[in-house]
């Protein structure tokens, strides 16, 4: 088992609602670590750049106008095989198809509002952790 790191983004639908303390306490019973932690807004070119993958999609004026419309929390969790675990404790993207327990089947509102995102490769862990916090932030 390898100890990771991954990238967790609270959206907008959640910290609007006062659940990021809702949010954590299932990050946390599930063994992660929250190692950084810090509450942002969005420019819209950050949020461009953060879902660039997903700009040719249908949905992407509608994603960067929702990620850019409230606050939102950052984090960096640690743990073993932090990447896939925090992706089986977010759930499916879409809320009616995520497991029960899991934070989208508990919080989310819709496809789009799903309260949370989580990186879905090691490497892109990497890639989204350097584009929010620098090293002396996360302290594992
Ligand atoms: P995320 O990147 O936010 O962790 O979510 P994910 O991997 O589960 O899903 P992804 O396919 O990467 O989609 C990114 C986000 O775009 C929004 N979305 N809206 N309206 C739609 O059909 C639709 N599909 C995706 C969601 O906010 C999704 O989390
Ligand atoms: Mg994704």
């Amino acid at each position: 088992m390898a100890l990771e790191r991954t990238f967790s983004i609270i959206k907008p639908d959640a910290t609007r609602r006062n659940l990021t303390g809702a949010v954590n306490a299932l990050i946390e019973k599930a063994g992660l670590r929250i190692v950084a932690q810090k509450r942002i807004q969005l420019t819209r070119a950050q949020a461009e750049t953060f879902y660039g993958v997903h700009k040719e999609r249908p949905f992407f004026g509608e994603l960067v106008d929702f990620m850019i419309s409230e606050p939102i929390v950052v984090q960096v969790l640690e743990g073993e095989n932090a990447v896939a675990k925090y992706r089986e404790v977010m759930g499916a993207t879409n809320p009616a198809n995520a497991a029960e327990g899991t934070i989208r089947k508990e919080f989310a509102l819709s496809v789009g509002e799903n309260s949370a995102h989580g990186s879905d490769s090691l490497e892109n862990a990497q890639i989204e952790i350097a584009q929010f916090f620098s090293g002396n932030e996360i302290v594992g």
